[in-house]
C-alpha cells in the first residue's frame, strides 16, 4: 500500500490538470484499414511523422487466437502468487510484479516479459522464456507469428509509400532468424486509485512496436505538437503501433518514437499483450540511405542495435534514451 500510494502521489503532480483536453484528442489518433488498399499507405507514413502512433483494423489475425490467448492470459494471472513467482523474477526476461526493469522502476503491474531471439534461447532458455504451460506456450508462439507478419506487411507498406527499395529494408530485419524481438504480456490490477501508474512514460527502444489489449482503457501517448497527455479509447478487435526508436533513427527523425504510459483505471483488470520488433544485435542503426537527400547528414552516431539495447537497459523507463546517441 505505501508503494502504491506513492505511484499515485507522483503522477497526481505530473497530471496536467485538464481532462477535457484529453478527451477531444482522443478522436485524432490515427486509424489504418488495412483492407483499404487506396489509403492505407499513406495514412501509416502520415501517423508515424505526426504521432508515432496508429491503430489498426482489418488486419487478418485470427480474432479467436486473439480472444483465445487473451482468456489464457487471465488464466495465469489468476494463479496463486507462489506459482506466478515459479516463472520470475524477471531479469529482465521471466515474471516481474511491480518492478520493471532492473534500475528502480516500479508500477502498478504484473508481466511475463519473453525473448524471442532464438540466439540467446539457444544459449539460455530458462533465463529468457518464462516456463509457461505447454498449451499456453503454443497459443503464443502461434501469436507471435501472425503478428509478426502483420507487422512486417505494415512495414513493407510504409517503405513503398516512402517510395525506399528494397521494400523489405525493415520487414527483413523482424523476419530474420535472428531478429533481436521480445514479447509480453501485461496485467494492470485494478487500483485503489483511478490514477495509478502502471507503467511510466517511456518510448520503445526497437523498430515498432505492436500491441492489443482487452476492453480496458488506460494507454496514453504523448502528443508530438506539445507533449499533452492523450488517452487512447481501448479496442480489443484493433492492433496499436508504436514507433520504436530504432526507427526513429532509420527515418532519421521523420518518424518519432512515440511517448506512452498505462494509468489503470480502478474498476477493471487490463491486459495487453505486445510484440516489440528488433533487429538482429549486429545490425547498424542508422538513417536508411534511400531516404536521406542531398546533402542530409545523420542526426545520430552510428551504433548496433546491440550497443542501443545495452545502453537501454541501464537507463530508467522515463529517461532520454536516444539522446545519448544524438551528435551534438
Ligand atoms: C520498453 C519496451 C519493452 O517493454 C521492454 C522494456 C524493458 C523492460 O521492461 O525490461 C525496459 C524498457 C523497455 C526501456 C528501458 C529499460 C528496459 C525497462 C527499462 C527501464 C521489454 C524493452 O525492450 O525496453
Amino acid at each position: 500500500v505505501a508503494m502504491s500510494q506513492q505511484i499515485t502521489d507522483n503522477i497526481a503532480q505530473e497530471r496536467p490538470n485538464k481532462p477535457t483536453t484529453c478527451e477531444i484528442f482522443t478522436l485524432q489518433i490515427p486509424v489504418i484499414d488495412l483492407a483499404d488498399h487506396s489509403d492505407a499507405r499513406n495514412l501509416i507514413v502520415e501517423a508515424c511523422k505526426e504521432f508515432g502512433f496508429f491503430k489498426v483494423i482489418n488486419h487478418g489475425v485470427p480474432t479467436e487466437l486473439m480472444s483465445m490467448l487473451e482468456e489464457e492470459l487471465f488464466n495465469f494471472f489468476k494463479l496463486p502468487q507462489q506459482e506466478k513467482d515459479k516463472c520470475g523474477p524477471a531479469n529482465p526476461f521471466g515474471y516481474g510484479n511491480k518492478r520493471i526493469g532492473l534500475n528502480g522502476d516500479v508500477g502498478w503491474i504484473e508481466y511475463l516479459l519473453f525473448c524471442t531471439n532464438p540466439e540467446i534461447i539457444s544459449q539460455n532458455p530458462e533465463a529468457v522464456v518464462p516456463k509457461i504451460s505447454e498449451s499456453l506456450s503454443v497459443l503464443v508462439n502461434e501469436y507471435i507469428s501472425e503478428v509478426r507478419n502483420m507487422a512486417c506487411n505494415v512495414l513493407e507498406m510504409m517503405v513503398d509509400e516512402m517510395k525506399i527499395e528494397p521494400r523489405d529494408v525493415l520487414s527483413k530485419l523482424i523476419r530474420d532468424d535472428n531478429s533481436d524481438s521480445c514479447f509480453r504480456f501485461n496485467h494492470y490490477p485494478p487500483a485503489c486509485s483511478d490514477h495509478q501508474m502502471g507503467i511510466g512514460e517511456h518510448t520503445d527502444p526497437q523498430i515498432i512496436s505492436v500491441g492489443r489489449s482487452n476492453n480496458t482503457s488506460g494507454l496514453q501517448i504523448s502528443l508530438r505538437s506539445d507533449g499533452s497527455w492523450v488517452s487512447v479509447p481501448p479496442d480489443d478487435t484493433s492492433f496499436f503501433f508504436n514507433v520504436g526508436d530504432s526507427l526513429q533513427v532509420m527515418s532519421n527523425g521523420r518518424f518519432k518514437s512515440v511517448k506512452h504510459r498505462v494509468i489503470a483505471d480502478g474498476a477493471s483488470s487490463r491486459v495487453s499483450m505486445i510484440f516489440f520488433g528488433g533487429p538482429p544485435l549486429s545490425e547498424k542503426i542508422k538513417p536508411l540511405q534511400s531516404i536521406m537527400e542531398e546533402g542530409e547528414e545523420s542526426l545520430y552516431k552510428e551504433f548496433t542495435w546491440f550497443e542501443y539495447k545495452n545502453s537501454a537497459y541501464k537507463t530508467r523507463l522515463g529517461d532520454d534514451r536516444l539522446g545519448l546517441f544524438e551528435k551534438s
